[in-house]
């Protein structure tokens, strides 16, 4: 059993993670550049500034995806390299850098899905009060016009916010990203609600100014519960868990989806958070819940839970369970469940915008680098996936994270995503097994994922 003929095989990656060049042809400053200056706050003070160099060796890794077979690149562009200020002057050498990398994937045969904003913001912008200014929306809406004007006549897919749920909680509440903020709860309100304000004005000017018909979605976090057992008490303790609010964490999946998708906050979120929520005007939600053509997330693993006869509970994790470079779980459940409920409520096709996983990679003896927890994880992940597919899923696409190593944020360069491997001093790039094994699963269309 294949998947569908046109399924979507990708990989990712985003601007500040890869491309350094942070100060060339006339690139303005993002949180990020400002946030990898202060100390202690990036691990080994790793900053973007150079990172792969994508920017200057984009040929070789545009190169490099089509060795691997890739359909699709999902990629992002630098708000402060496109207009330095974060509005007003466009900055015509930024753009004509995502120009060369578009002409690029198209002459390879591979289709860019373009990400509008990937946690670089322009720092312009932050001195402004950034995501708390009433005209943080406008200013996103009017980058976006810039970007679409420039590359529509060639790019026909879209997705406006990477997770907001972390530039704005981990940035700005946790203070863990750029630019490190420890704001109060009215304060990440309205952030939030701008987010999305910021969201919905972006798919308008895409839909407006767009030279072709496009395909327009948005990538949040996906935060999956899946269930214990197969009881129909277990599974619709997960679904209850997946789209409930909580009183003291702000990254349910309703709060951030249901506007975009549904026109309105959930209900169980006000009881919680009606006394820090910022004026909600009349026709915010017109703004907000814009259509989609997909339901594009973020996924890399999930909790188990199941029924406690009044709701859901988290299952205890076993002693000595399976777990990343980065720590994360693995489990591969995930990316059945997730998709299914995602698809039960929002009723849109699902794309996986990432999935994948940090592995302590190294180059070994023989000059390659031998990944097989990478292969076993993305290998679980995908028959996962393929399995959801054929229970009725509407599933389109898969992009794993990440197309190459690259810088990891707070962690800087100390994890390795990467189906390439990247040797930061030479800038030499390796295919990774993974890489390869990849290229196999794209080349028969999924049908060596045994489901
Ligand atoms: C994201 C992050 C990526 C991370 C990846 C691994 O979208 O989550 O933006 O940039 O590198 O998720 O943590």
């Amino acid at each position: 059993m294949s998947f569908p003929k046109d399924f979507i095989w990708g990989a990712a990656a985003a601007a500040y993670q890869i491309e350094g060049a942070a100060q060339d042809d006339g690139k303005g400053l993002s949180v990020w550049d400002m946030f990898c200056k202060r100390e202690g706050c990036v691990k080994d003070g790793d900053t973007g500034d150079v990172a792969c160099d994508h920017y200057y060796r984009y040929k070789e890794d545009v190169g490099i995806m089509k060795e691997i077979g890739l359909k699709a690149y999902r990629m992002s562009v630098s708000w402060p390299r496109v207009i330095p200020d974060g509005f007003g002057q466009v900055n015509e050498k930024g753009l004509d850098f995502y120009d060369r990398l578009v002409d690029e994937l198209l002459r390879c045969g591979i289709t860019p899905y373009i990400t509008l904003f990937h946690w670089d913001y322009p720092y312009e912008l932050y001195k402004r009060g950034g995501w708390l200014n009433p005209d943080s929306p406008k200013w996103f809406q009017e980058y976006t016009k810039v970007v679409v004007d420039r590359l529509s006549d060639r790019v026909t897919n879209w997705m406006t916010l990477n997770e907001p749920q972390c530039f704005i909680i981990l940035g700005h509440y946790d203070g863990a990203h750029a630019p490190g903020l420890k704001l109060d709860k009215n304060d990440l309100f309205l952030m939030i609600h701008n987010s999305l304000l910021a969201h919905g004005r972006s798919v308008e000017a895409i839909r407006k100014y767009s030279k072709k018909p496009c395909q327009i979605g948005y990538a949040p976090c996906g935060i999956v519960s899946f269930p214990d057992t197969d009881s129909d008490d277990d599974i619709q303790a997960a679904r209850t868990a997946m789209f409930s609010c909580q009183e003291n964490r702000f990254w349910a999946n309703t709060w951030w989806m249901d506007p975009v998708y549904l026109g309105r906050y959930p209900e169980d979120g006000y009881k919680y958070y009606e006394k820090w929520l910022p004026e909600i005007k009349q026709d915010d939600f017109k703004i907000i819940n814009q259509p989609l053509d997909f339901f594009g997330c973020n996924i890399y693993y999930g909790t188990r839970v199941r029924s406690n006869g009044i709701g859901y509970e988290e299952v205890k994790k076993e002693t000595g369970y399976a777990q990343t470079s980065i720590k994360w779980a693995v489990t591969p459940e995930a990316l059945y469940w997730g998709p299914k409920f995602f698809y039960e409520r929002y009723k849109k096709p699902v794309i996986i915008t990432e999935n994948g996983m940090s592995n302590s990679d190294w180059v070994n003896i023989d000059g390659k680098v031998h990944d097989p927890q990478r292969i076993d994880y993305l290998h679980r992940h995908i028959r996962e996936l393929k399995k959801a597919l054929f229970d009725g899923t509407d599933i389109k696409g898969y992009f794993t994270w990440s197309i190459m190593d690259n810088f990891e944020w707070a962690l800087g360069y100390s994890e390795r995503f990467g189906l390439v491997y990247v040797d930061y001093t030479t800038k030499k790039r390796i295919l990774k097994d993974s890489a390869y094994w990849y290229k196999d699963v794209i080349k028969s269309n999924g049908e060596i994922i045994n489901v």
